[in-house]
């Protein structure tokens, strides 16, 4: 057996929740970085993922694995005692999907317009400003859901900390880049607990892992790994 791997993407990826989920998880795990901005990437990386996308995951059985919902479920599968998800075929369980399915197509996606606005600089400004007030107006319906529904629970589902409190946290900070509003003001609740998580340990360690600062593991981090240092095992993938 290896030790698991995450693929994460900075400046800012959507693959910091699977980092603050492995904190959670208390499990051995190695991390690679990949350079988001620094184009074309590694061909290597296209064996785990060959869309080439972030997060990508590497289990112990050196099988890849892509896409936040299924590396996220996986984490959580890892170690059903620490309560990151919930057993299959329970309520819990089918509620944890659908909100892992709403965070990662619906939230996700209303950020794609603005994303799509400042990458698009040589743009004309009738162009960015429609991409510009489409992300924004879907981006405040998502965080008013997210708002509505935080009004009566301190975390996301079934009355626990599980993947999806992980995930979230790696999105939401998107509206304060593109200074979409006051969240403190607009979305009291959404605001109130993504302070709380922002105290935690695990989303500490993942925001000085992005920034190259010193980062103290409250879980299994068992180091940095280079794409490099992973060829034989990447080397080793069988294509199912
Ligand atoms: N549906 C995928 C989306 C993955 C995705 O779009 N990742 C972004 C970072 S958040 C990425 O890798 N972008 C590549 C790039 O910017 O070149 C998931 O949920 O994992």
């Amino acid at each position: 057996m290896n030790t698991p791997v995450l693929f994460y993407g900075v400046p800012q990826g959507c693959s910091f929740g699977s980092i603050v989920a492995l904190e959670w998880l208390g499990e051995p795990y190695q991390l690679c970085r990949i350079e988001m901005l620094e184009h074309p990437w590694p061909a290597l990386y296209a064996k785990v993922n060959p869309r080439n996308l972030t997060p990508g995951y590497l289990d112990a059985a050196n099988q890849p694995l892509s896409e936040s919902a299924a590396i996220l479920s996986h984490i959580a599968a890892r170690a059903p005692e620490r309560g990151l998800g919930f057993a299959p075929g329970t309520r819990g369980n089918d509620q944890l999907a659908q909100m892992l399915s709403f965070l990662t197509t619906d939230f996700f996606a209303a950020f794609a317009p603005l994303w799509a606005a400042y990458e698009m600089q040589d743009a004309d400004d009738a162009t960015r400003t429609v991409l510009t007030r489409l992300g924004s107006a879907d981006v405040a319906q998502n965080f008013a859901t997210l708002d509505a529904l935080l009004a009566t629970r301190d975390w996301l589902v079934g009355g626990q900390r599980t993947v999806a409190d992980a995930y979230l946290p790696g999105i939401a900070r998107w509206a304060a880049y593109h200074r979409l509003f006051d969240a403190a003001r607009d979305y009291p609740n959404v605001a109130r607990y993504l302070a709380r998580i922002q105290q935690d340990p695990a989303w500490q360690f993942a925001t000085a892992i992005e920034r190259k600062a010193v980062a103290s593991s409250s879980g299994g981090f068992a180091g940095h790994v280079t794409l490099e240092e992973l060829r034989p095992r990447l080397a080793a993938i069988v294509a199912d």
